[in-house]
């Protein structure tokens, strides 16, 4: 009887989610007509079920949600606030949902362990993977929910997530909601076969459901068993839920263009709720008046609850250029210059680099290290993460498959709870391209698309730089696209000094930062090798480093081409001439302020690096020193990049690209005359 009760209070439940979710779904379509800051509509209808389900399943709080935009139904089981969610849609400032910086149906709240969704289908599952990582890592019974629709499976997100959590045995809950559609593309053009289920199959230790994700109760079995496969930590789990899509895609699509007459009625005749409202009635669970007097209490609520969100405030003026980056306070002591035991051995930059990350290893039990053959003896192809396994362990220095997305998504989502740490290795920088997307649509902007509510505590160490015939792919300097992308913090260092106290920083920022490491530079010594900093040394971000002081000339640079810059300076005093090198060690904070005080004391400037000419870094800063210095410029600024092409392996033909000695001699000689 009590067993009865309760199934009887949860179906009802369950009924009311959905019809709030249905109903809300035809509010927001007549609003958008009406031009009151939301204009963009989508809907859930003929999905409710599965979402629904899925929220009643999980803890709110407790258990975590990688949910998609066609999860109304979730988004509402799960607890959020349905005014919040009408405010979210108008565009207005509400504190969950990135408070007007996201379209609307981009889940993100903190409190009820909903994560920051981007609009890039497919991202969220590797994500959702990195976060599952983390549960296990803390020894914590909670589960993960990742959705999204059979189109995102055809993401390579999506396999390299099966194929993560499936190798650690993560307790991850993948749900595809398929309507069979991907907007006007059917399931036999989106996937081999017209279904992914034969696939799933095949990741040894991924159990796979294949249910109708209108019938409550084929769908709840499936739910219960992969939340307690879960929970119980026995490892990953996919429902494959077939549901129609009742609505047009959006509401700026129109399925009369791809979708017959009998297709679209067919689909009508499948939709969840008249389904369960049969079953309600049929199990005794409700008289038809009472569920009449469901659907009319929700619709009073949709009614209030639009009219709430309408009264909520737009972001103020001005709060856009807000939460790009998180203030990051330095801790104490923080050393702007690096204090060197007076009896310290010089240690090159890879040591330097093993040590930062050793001690901060050391510091703080949740740094967690990860990439391509970083792990058991290898520690990495450089040497850098050498004996980090035996240390401490291989939960906390493991290899990732060879999977660049991988790499970077699994940071994100490891770093969710907002105690870990990633400090992850992309073996060449060449190779980041297959991992961007993690990285600029994903990391660099949740803190800001989540208007401050997410952090990406995330450092990507990897090599860069030519000068060791690597050819095309071992040989890319890649900062100037890195700078380019709003919300990550570039930094390379020149020496063994600066690497190991810029690497710490970076790991204690609450921000994504990318690390670049030149290959060329990692044993070098007579430039880059410096007595070791003591443990507490960190370098603060932003701080340019004056190499040599001049009179004559500046030059701006960084990584290989301070050394080189180094190197002709003593040929250059020789002559009489007197440079003065800034090595801007991060480009993203840059030093602006050391570059124009420099300009302002020599009149002429020349920027170095190695990159490509074209849209290098350089041009940013050619063009803001003339924004800033120009009236103490004495001569044209000047440029010694890399040549435009990429960087070929004959070594006749990689010193022709990428710039050498002589061509810093010839050009200063040049600026010199002015
Ligand atoms: C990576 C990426 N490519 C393209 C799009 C544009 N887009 C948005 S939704 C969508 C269809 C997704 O279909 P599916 O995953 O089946 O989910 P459904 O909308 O059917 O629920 C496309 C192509 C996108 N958001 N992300």
């Amino acid at each position: 009887m009590g067993d009865a009760k309760l199934s009887t209070e949860k179906a009802l439940k369950v009924y009311k989610l959905m019809v709030l979710s249905r109903l809300t779904d035809e509010k927001m379509a007549k609003l958008a007509k009406q031009n009151k800051g939301g204009t963009f509509q989508l809907s859930s209808a003929g999905h409710e079920l599965v979402g629904v389900v899925m929220g009643q399943s999980l803890i709110p709080g407790k258990d975590w949600s990688f949910p998609y935009y066609r999860d109304q139904g979730f988004a509402l089981s799960i607890g959020s606030d349905l005014v919040e969610l009408f405010g979210a849609f108008l565009g207005r400032a509400t504190k969950n949902h990135s408070s007007g910086r996201m379209m609307p149906y981009h889940y993100s709240h903190k409190e009820l362990r909903i994560f920051c969704q981007s609009s890039v289908v497919g991202s969220q599952f590797i994500q959702a993977a990195g976060k599952g990582l983390g549960i296990k890592n803390l020894k914590k019974d909670e589960v993960v929910y990742v959705s999204a629709g059979d189109g995102a499976t055809s993401q390579g997100d999506f396999h390299e997530a099966l194929n993560f959590a499936s190798i650690h045995k993560l307790p991850v809950i993948f749900v595809i909601q398929n309507n069979g559609w991907a907007i006007s593309v059917p399931a036999e053009e989106q996937s081999a076969g017209g279904s992914l289920v034969p696939v799933c199959k095949g990741y040894e230790g991924l159990e796979v459901h294949d249910v109708d994700g209108t019938d409550y109760e084929e769908l709840s079995a499936a739910v219960e068993k992969a939340v307690d496969r879960g929970r119980s930590q026995k490892g990953p789990s996919v429902i494959m839920a077939h549901v129609p899509r009742l609505a047009p895609h959006s509401n700026s699509d129109d399925p009369k263009k791809y979708q017959t007459a009998e297709i679209i009625e067919a689909e009508q005749k499948r939709d969840p709720i008249p389904r369960f409202e049969k079953w309600l009635i049929a199990e005794g669970h409700a008289t038809a008046e009472q569920i009449e007097a469901l659907r009319s209490a929700a619709h009073e609520e949709v009614e209030k609850a639009a009219a709430e969100a309408e009264k909520l405030p737009f972001p103020e003026k001005g709060s856009s250029s807000q939460h790009l980056f998180k203030p990051y306070d330095p801790p104490t002591p923080l050393l702007s210059e690096t204090s060197p035991t007076p009896e310290a051995e010089k240690i090159v930059i890879a040591e330097a680099l093993n040590q930062a990350l050793a001690e901060e290893m050391e510091l703080d039990p949740h740094v967690v290290v990860f990439g391509q053959d970083v792990a058991n003896g290898k520690g990495g192809v450089f040497g850098i993460t050498r004996a980090l396994t035996e240390k401490f362990g291989k939960s906390r220095c493991f290899n990732s498959p060879l999977a660049e997305s991988t790499i970077v998504g699994v940071a994100i989502g490891l770093v969710a709870d907002g105690m870990h740490k990633a400090v992850a290795e992309i073996q060449f920088s060449d190779y980041i391209w297959t991992g961007i997307n993690q990285l600029f649509n994903e990391a660099a902007s949740i803190h800001y698309r989540s208007a401050g509510v997410w952090d990406v505590p995330i450092v990507i160490r990897t090599t860069c730089g030519g000068y060791i015939q690597g050819g095309p792919y071992h040989s890319q300097s890649v900062e100037g696209f890195l700078t380019h992308c709003p919300g990550l913090k570039v930094v390379i260092p020149s020496n063994a000094a600066d690497a190991k106290g810029l690497l710490k920083t970076a790991i204690r920022d609450p921000n994504p930062v990318v690390f670049l490491e030149h290959k060329a530079l990692y044993r070098q010594q007579k430039f880059c090798a410096r007595p070791e900093p003591s443990k507490e040394t960190l370098i603060p971000f932003g701080q340019a480093s004056i190499v040599r002081e001049g009179s004559d000339l500046t030059i701006v640079c960084w990584g290989m081409m301070v050394v080189k810059a180094w190197e002709v300076s003593e040929k250059l005093a020789a002559e009489g001439i007197s440079v003065e090198i800034i090595d801007l060690r991060t480009l993203v904070p840059l030093d602006m302020a050391t570059i124009i005080t420099s300009v302002q004391k020599t009149g002429k400037v020349l920027i170095a690096h190695e990159a490509p000419r074209n849209c290098g870094f350089g041009a940013e800063l050619a063009a803001r020193i003339a924004e800033e210095a120009f009236e103490s410029l004495d001569g044209p600024i000047h440029r010694v990049c890399g040549q435009d092409t990429p960087v070929p392996y004959s070594k006749p033909m990689e010193d022709e690209v990428l710039p050498q000695s002589q061509d810093l001699l010839n050009a200063i000689h040049h600026l010199i005359k002015y």
